[in-house]
């Protein structure tokens, strides 16, 4: 129960079961949770297919709606933190992350004294393979963008290939980030750089997907441009780190559990 790969999909039906196997066959103990939002194509039913070939290592969570990627994952992190995983990697299912990189990301936190790893495209010795030009300017463009409003030191802000160590996630506030896209994944690396902890890079080469379908939209665009302004405003003038962090989240829960409303009454 050390590291578990949390992969989100929405139609993947061409990836989930390669991709799946490759997660495996590193044989470095990954535990996988898919968490699919009822994939009309039924990547959801592959998934279970899979469990008797992999017992005890492939858990599958199915959503009803398609709420959107960040909230896949912030659901995918509470059920690994109640579960007590130590590790917690977020990934693609296109083979746009690469596998076989994940114990870079692993070793980068276990051994290098990171608390959360980014699989960065960013930083020397990373690379994008076969993006589409427009994807580069969204995310070179949304790169800068990120830096000059919020002054996050990191490179790849948008990077959605991350090991978490489990004391990050446990000191966030989750129901707190409440985004869908990239700016998801800004919020995510911004708010554990706002509570301190030590955000390394490690370079990954990237590529497009080769099969199915990108669910890049607008909306998640949109989403990004104004996520960045209302992340950076919270964080100024809107006691963000009070909001974001899981400890005061605790304190709030206690003042309002049935236990304390219990004891309040008999008080009175
Ligand atoms: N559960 C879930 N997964 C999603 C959703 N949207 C995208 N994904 C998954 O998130 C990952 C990244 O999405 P992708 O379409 O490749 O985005 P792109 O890489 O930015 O083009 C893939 O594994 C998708 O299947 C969603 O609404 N719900
Ligand atoms: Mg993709």
């Amino acid at each position: 129960m050390n590291k578990i790969v949390i992969i989100p999909t929405y139609n993947e039906k061409e990836n989930i079961s390669s991709i799946l196997d490759a997660v495996f066959s590193l044989n470095q103990g990954y535990h996988v949770l898919v968490v699919d939002d009822n994939s009309p194509d039924g990547t959801g039913a592959i998934v279970s297919n899979l469990f008797s070939k992999y017992p005890g290592q492939l858990f599958l969570e199915e959503r009803i709606c398609k709420c959107g990627l960040g909230t896949a994952y912030i659901h995918g992190f509470k059920w690994s933190l109640n579960r007590g995983y130590q590790y917690i990697f977020e990934m693609d299912a296109d083979f746009s992350h690469n596998p076989n990189d994940l114990e870079r990301l692993y070793l980068a936190c276990k051994e290098g004294g990171a608390d959360v790893a980014v699989g960065s495209r960013y930083v020397e010795g990373g690379k994008i393979l076969n993006w589409p030009l427009d994807r580069h300017l969204y995310s070179r463009g949304g790169a800068i963008y990120t830096k000059l409003i919020t002054w996050l030191p990191v490179k790849d802000p948008t990077a959605g290939f991350v090991c978490y160590t489990s004391k990050v996630l446990d000191s966030i506030n989750l129901d707190e980030i409440n985004f869908i896209g990239y700016a998801f994944q800004i919020a995510m690396k911004f708010t554990a750089w706002k509570l301190g902890f030590k955000i390394k890079e490690v370079p990954i080469t990237f590529q497009d997907r080769l099969i199915g379908v990108s669910k890049m939209s607008g909306k998640i665009l949109k989403e990004g441009m104004f996520g960045v302004l209302k992340i950076q405003w919270q964080s100024l003038f809107g006691n963000y780190h009070k909001r974001v962090s899981s400890n005061s989240a605790k304190i709030i829960e206690a003042k309002f559990s049935p236990e304390k409303k219990m004891i309040a009454k008999v008080i009175k």
